[in-house]
């Protein structure tokens, strides 16, 4: 007899982590919901990553299979940390936000991670400007970047400059975790000029995931009333997650990368968004699995979340 639940991870269609694919209408209080922005039109590297929601979709299910058979809960064995299966309405996905690969203005309406930041503030905030909202980028690359002469002034290169710019940012709260490689000098002084607060991926390993995360939280929250994450996958080294355009050597390693998440997650996070995946370069899957798992422990505390005593 054909049965859903019996499906090995490999087949079905679903939404992430096997959750429904719902609608704006089915979004009820406290749910963690999914949006997938197919566009990579903007990369100045190796593109790919239009292929990044469909591909984490599609690595996700193994673990979304683990939880829907109803084998009971997972636990992490480095923290602890217990994995429920998502109460019932708790993670939709809302499938993919309309992207118009050959007209950025009208892609901005619905992409990442600058409109996505915007989107966000202008829901969380609407006209109480007076809020403050804290912002840490994960990421090798700092994309401040202004106006490029190739690329102008929205791609991949300046979405943290134009968060910079949005009036419910103080740059004493935005923060980067894990920069390494070499920047533009624009982009250097410009961080410095700004009062930005950097983490290298040196420190990272000088200072520990631990203590990073630990100081980038005090300075992304000190009077703000949420935090954004903005995650680009190729702040692991790419070692490890080649799947991105930019290939970079000084980043974290997956470990880190997951243990961020966790206590990025239990914080003040309201909003993320994970950029640059692109399944297309990795034909391992790593990539796109690491993607999904770090959504999963971002969102475990609020969605899967106990701590084993
Ligand atoms: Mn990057």
């Amino acid at each position: 007899m054909h049965q859903r639940s019996h499906q090995p991870s490999f087949a079905g269609v679903s939404g992430f982590l096997r959750s429904p694919l719902a609608d704006y209408a089915d979004v009820g209080p406290g749910a963690v919901t999914i949006l997938g922005a197919p566009h990579d039109t903007t990369c100045s590297s190796r593109q790919g990553a239009r292929f990044g929601p469909t591909g984490i979709r599609a690595a996700s299910q193994y673990l979304g299979d683990l939880f829907r058979r109803g084998d009971g809960d997972l636990v992490d064995l480095a923290t602890g940390q217990v994995f429920h299966r998502p109460g019932a309405g708790m993670l939709l996905d809302m499938g993919d936000l309309p992207v118009q690969p050959t007209d950025v203005v009208r892609t901005t309406a619905s992409y990442i991670s600058y409109p996505a930041f915007l989107g966000f503030s202008d829901a969380f905030c609407g006209s109480n400007r007076d809020q403050r909202i804290g912002f840490i980028q994960m990421d090798s690359h700092f994309d401040l970047g202004d106006i490029n002469l190739v690329w102008g002034r929205y791609w991949h290169g300046s979405n943290a400059r134009r968060i910079s710019e949005v009036d419910v940012v103080n740059p004493a709260n935005m923060v980067w975790i894990g920069v390494n490689g070499v920047t533009r000098g624009e982009q250097y002084e410009f961080a410095k000029g700004m009062g930005l607060t950097f983490f290298t991926g040196e420190d990272v390993r000088q200072l520990g995931i631990v203590e990073v995360v630990r100081r980038a939280l005090e300075i992304a929250g000190n009077g703000t009333e949420a935090i954004y994450l903005s995650l680009d996958i190729d702040v692991v080294d790419a070692l490890f997650a080649p799947g991105t355009g930019a290939v970079v050597w000084g980043g974290i390693r997956p470990a880190d990368l997951l243990a961020a998440m966790d206590l990025i997650g239990a914080a003040n996070v309201r909003a993320m968004d994970l950029v640059e995946v692109a399944p297309n370069l990795d034909p391992t899957e790593a990539t796109a699995r690491l993607a999904s798992l770090a959504v999963i422990h971002l969102t475990a505390p609020r969605l899967f979340g106990a701590r084993r005593p």
